[in-house]
């Protein structure tokens, strides 16, 4: 695209004083990342109203990706590097003296997720627009997102993340486009004039759903997709009478009831928690979509729903979104009047449903008392859904009561969605091969039996220009410089990189940028902590939720053994080495929170202990988010995933690390599998039990903590460390509780359920190969390069690619021009 400079100008000038009233030189850096996020808007809505115009012209079949999260990040640089506009407007910015990495530092993230199913959301969204191909993302406009987390005493203290407090210039609110969503009220029994019964609503409550458009640039090309989230208003405001009355909060109180649907994003991860609101949120903005869809479907299509499978599918992603099957339902059978086999059989070809997870507390069940009153009519059509699917298991397996019951979509006084998401769609996806492979033959085993043709892996991806061209700007400079700029959109171009795996003169280039990653890294860290680390040190880094099952308290395990050997031995041979933790802990996760404390407690002994010379140090970064994981994966020399195997279903941070360079230590869980076969064992450190070793002891309950805890060497001085004062948790005990479900469990849960103790020493032992491999610096590099070169498979662009031809049948189109 050609830029005017002064055009340029001219737009970001006009849009700080329509804005903020100010001149350049009076603007605060988010005002003009404002204005120049504004400016930039402009070259992007010629290309989104074609982009429509083209799908609608030419009917081409679409995609829907529902989910309750995307976690999106900042916008602005990421748009202007798929705009190809962002060298041009840093010149221009420069040429009026401001510096465009202060004003997107100034942004604040879209941090409408929890963690990896929120960001692969985001991910998907921008290989869809890159491919070329028709999907678009609905969700929910939290108010507040993810919380702002700050370590307050070692403590996680959680904040209000207020994400749009200066404002939101990149999305479109459209009034034009509301809905109305209904909760609660009666069922009416009715008869249309050919005695035919149909059913309506009364005595429901209405919220409106408002929509906020947010533009998906694709990579160098003229698609523009949408991303549409949905806020909840109250239809009335207030009610002025009461208000005049005096009782003003009694008039408010129905407003603030509907608009808490959309005030803030639950902040678990994996685990599901039945509330009230959190169903709420669901059926808004599934309802909303689904009725937005429709829409869109009949003022292309007319009332013909014949061809509504053939031009639509939407994917699910995870529960969250599921209870948009009955509610396609309702709208086939309640509103647009088609028969119930017709309308299944649509709904059946729409829906796709991924399962992110095999663990069980996060299956998504909802009690009955709690769902039949918020949504009447939809439980009415889920009964009829399990009635009938009940009845074709009693002829596939007659007799077999447990078999039904186990498979029964209603049972125990519950709805159990991820039944009624495998019931109700044509494909069901786990996320990397060893996570399909265990929904297929135990999880979902019966599932696979009785529907062996919707199973089927769709391995995760990210997205290459958020996290390799954005994230680390002279590592893609390097590699365009080798084999040209293809790999941008296509990355197993990377592959061409194995070239240089002898070249001294590359590898030292590719050491170098390394270097200064980690020099930046450390500043930053010398900013926000205090604390100095030194870049020659090795970058051990694991950032990711915290939970049990990904193990960070292994890691802090191994950091005491480690700091008691040098306490011993101060000159012992070990490579200096910095260990990084990033984290957020579900608010009620009281271990998970103890698992930050601790981390904090041994860095302030670790840290201050002038014995060991500054051989390791511990860092805690407050407040892990996309903005700030750009800062860190091209820092890394280590990228821990050392998840129990067979827990986590796949990971997506650990192919961020291996894009930037970094080598694994890690299980065999997940995407490392892939991982490990793309790169080579060689060029990873893996360790620990395997999936099917941890099912085994889970099945036969055999494993006993307490052995290792006696017999591995210097594994019960620091267990006994954790509890015995060496590190201070303030007098809460949970440390005491951290050891306690270590050793003897905890609320009748099992000692050690995710086997730290019995993976202890083999990851000490790939801890001690890795600290050695690092003293080999050319080696080490050519490692980092290999696992570069060898990062391919991992980019989102193969997953979409793979969703768009198995699952949703759709196809790249050309967008063209309309001027109307
Ligand atoms: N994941 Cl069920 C989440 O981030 N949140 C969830 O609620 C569930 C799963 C993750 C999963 O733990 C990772 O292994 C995956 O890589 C990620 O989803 C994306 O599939």
């Amino acid at each position: 695209m050609t830029i005017n400079k002064n055009e340029l100008k001219k737009s970001i000038t006009r849009e700080l004083r329509a804005n903020f009233g100010k001149t350049i030189e009076e603007a605060h850096e988010y005002e003009l990342y404002y204005a120049v996020s504004r400016a930039a808007l402009e070259y992007v809505v010629e290309k989104w109203y074609n982009t429509k115009k083209t799908y609608a012209k030419k009917q081409a079949k679409q995609t829907y990706y529902l989910s309750a999260e995307f976690l999106m990040g900042r916008f602005m640089g990421n748009n202007l590097i798929n705009l190809r506009i962002n060298d041009v407007i840093r010149e221009t910015l420069d040429e009026f003296g401001v510096d465009i990495n202060k004003l997107e530092d100034s942004e604040m993230d879209a941090g409408l997720g929890n963690g990896g199913l929120g960001r692969l959301a985001a991910c998907f969204l921008d290989s869809l627009a890159t491919l070329k191909l028709p999907g678009h993302g609905y969700g929910l406009r939290y108010k507040y997102g993810m919380f702002e987390q700050k370590i307050e005493n070692g403590f996680q203290v959680e904040y209000p993340d207020d994400w749009t407090k200066y404002g939101d210039p990149w999305s479109i609110k459209r009034v034009d486009r509301m809905f109305e969503v209904k909760f609660g009220g009666q069922i009416e029994v009715h008869k249309d004039e050919y005695g035919k019964e149909y059913y309506k609503m009364i005595n429901t409550e209405t919220v409106l759903a408002v929509p906020y458009d947010v533009p998906v640039i694709g990579y160098g090309n003229d698609t523009v997709n949408t991303l549409r989230l949905w806020e909840a208003r109250s239809p009335e405001g207030f009610d002025l009478k009461l208000f005049n009355d005096q009782t003003y909060l009694q008039a408010s109180a129905k407003a603030v009831e509907a608009e808490d649907i959309s005030r803030v994003l639950y902040p678990n991860d994996t685990k599901k928690d039945g509330k009230q609101l959190r169903l709420k949120q669901q059926y808004f903005f599934t309802s909303a979509s689904l009725q937005d869809i429709v829409r869109r479907y009949k003022s292309i299509y007319g009332n013909d729903f014949s061809r509504f499978a053939d031009k639509i599918a939407i994917q699910l992603n995870d529960t969250h979104p599921v209870v948009a099957i009955p509610e396609l339902m309702r709208i086939f059978l309640d509103i647009e009047k088609l028969g119930w086999d017709e309308s299944w059989n649509i709904c059946k070809k729409v829906f796709a449903y991924t399962n992110h997870t095999i663990l069980s507390e996060a299956l998504e069940k909802w009690d009955i008392p709690l769902f039949q009153p918020l949504l009447p009519r939809i439980y009415q059509i889920i009964e009829e859904i399990n009635r009938r699917f009940i009845t074709e298991l009693q002829q596939k397996y007659p007799g077999d009561w447990h078999r039904i019951n186990k498979m029964s979509i209603i049972g125990n006084g519950q709805i159990r969605m991820a039944w009624l998401a495998i019931v109700g769609s044509h494909k069901v996806n786990g996320v990397a091969e060893l996570h399909t492979e265990i929904l297929k033959n135990s999880e979902l085993k019966e599932w696979n039996e009785l529907y062996p043709e919707k199973f089927l892996n769709k391995t995760n991806g990210i997205t290459q220009r958020r996290w390799l061209l954005k994230a680390n700007p002279e590592l893609a400079s390097l590699i365009t410089e080798l084999i040209g700029d293809k790999w941008i959109t296509d990355l197993y171009e990377l592959k061409k990189l194995e070239k240089y795996l002898d070249d001294d003169n590359i590898l030292n280039r590719v050491s170098e940028i390394k270097f200064n990653n980690k020099q930046r890294l450390a500043n930053y860290i010398k900013e926000t902590t205090g604390i100095v680390v030194d870049p020659h040190s090795i970058f051990d880094i694991q950032v990711k939720r915290l939970h049990e099952y990904k193990r960070q308290l292994l890691n802090v395990l191994h950091i005491m053994d480690l700091y008691n050997k040098l306490k011993d031995n101060p000159y012992l041979d070990v490579e200096p080495r910095t260990f990084i933790f990033g984290a957020k802990a579900a608010a009620g996760y009281r271990r998970a929170k103890g698992i930050i404390k601790l981390i904090n407690s041994i860095a302030e002994v670790i840290n201050n202990d002038s014995s060991i010379n500054g051989k390791i140090k511990v860092v805690f970064l407050e407040n892990y988010r996309v903005s700030l994981a750009e800062k860190i994966f091209p820092a890394a020399d280590v990228s821990e995933q050392i998840s129990t195997a067979s827990k986590e279903a796949s990971g997506t941070g650990n192919m961020k690390f291996m894009l930037n360079g970094a080598l694994t230590l890690g299980t065999m869980d997940g995407a490392n599998v892939e991982i490990v076969e793309e790169v080579g064992d060689d060029n990873a450190f893996i360790f620990g039990l395997s999936a099917q070793e941890v099912e085994a002891y889970e099945a036969n309950n055999e494993y006993n903590p307490y052995e290792e805890y006696v017999n591995v060497e210097g594994l019960k001085k620091v267990i006994d460390q954790l509890a015995d004062g060496t590190y201070d948790d303030n007098h809460t005990g949970i440390f005491k509780e951290l050891q306690n479900s270590l050793l003897y469990g905890v609320d009748g849960s099992r000692p050690d359920v995710y086997f730290l103790l019995k993976d202890f020493a083999s990851y000490r032992e790939a801890q001690d190969k890795l600290q050695n491999a690092f003293k080999d610096k050319r080696e080490w590099t050519r490692k980092a390069l290999k696992n570069i070169a060898n990062a391919g498979k991992f980019s989102s662009d193969r997953t979409i690619a793979e969703y768009a031809k198995e699952i949703w049948n759709i196809e790249p189109i050309e967008v063209n021009d309309y001027i109307d």
